[in-house]
């Protein structure tokens, strides 16, 4: 079965309790493997908004790329997501980062995430879970696109727990 990489981020309402929700959503359709800690990341391009919490998470299933996407969508509209202001506050997003080694470039869905290398946000929790994992298109492993980050935006672990 194939091996996705999601980012999970909220900065509205219970943060923590939109991302622990959206975690047991997505069981009904992929098995959940790794989850990293829970991030606090300083807002990334809409500076003028409440702080994130962000983590990232493994999971296999088998929904192909779009149909993930449909399915992950549905879980933000469920959870109470607002058509969102672009880079903008949100109660629940879900990226997907990568997909097994795919590469996807359609306009609603770009795999690798087209700019994962310049998020701390995204980077830090997954160089928790899977710092080998190279990116399908420069071969560079996740934990060397982090250490490459002009690392501008804080991006801290926090100690909330997540089950
Ligand atoms: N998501 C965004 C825009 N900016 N900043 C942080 N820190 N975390 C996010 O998840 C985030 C963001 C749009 O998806
Ligand atoms: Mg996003
Ligand atoms: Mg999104």
């Amino acid at each position: 079965m194939p091996t996705v990489y999601l980012g999970l981020g909220s900065n509205q309402g219970d943060r923590l309790e939109n991302i622990k929700k959206a975690l047991r959503m997505l069981e009904s359709q992929v098995n959940v493997q790794s989850v990293s800690s829970v991030y606090e990341t300083e807002p990334w391009g809409v500076k003028d908004q409440p702080w994130f919490l962000n983590i990232a998470c493994s999971a296999e299933g088998d929904l192909a790329p779009h149909a993930l996407l449909d399915f992950l969508k549905d879980i933000e509209r469920r959870l109470g997501r607002q058509q969102a202001v672009r880079y903008g506050p949100r109660r629940i997003d879900i990226d997907i980062l990568f997909y097994e080694d795919q590469i996807v470039r359609h306009p609603e869905l770009q795999i690798p995430h087209p700019q994962l290398g310049e998020r701390a946000f995204v980077l830090r929790p997954l160089a928790e879970i899977a710092p080998g994992l190279q990116h399908p298109e420069t071969g560079k492993p996740v934990r060397a696109m982090l250490a490459e980050l002009e690392d501008t935006e804080v991006a801290r672990k926090t100690a909330l727990e997540l089950e």
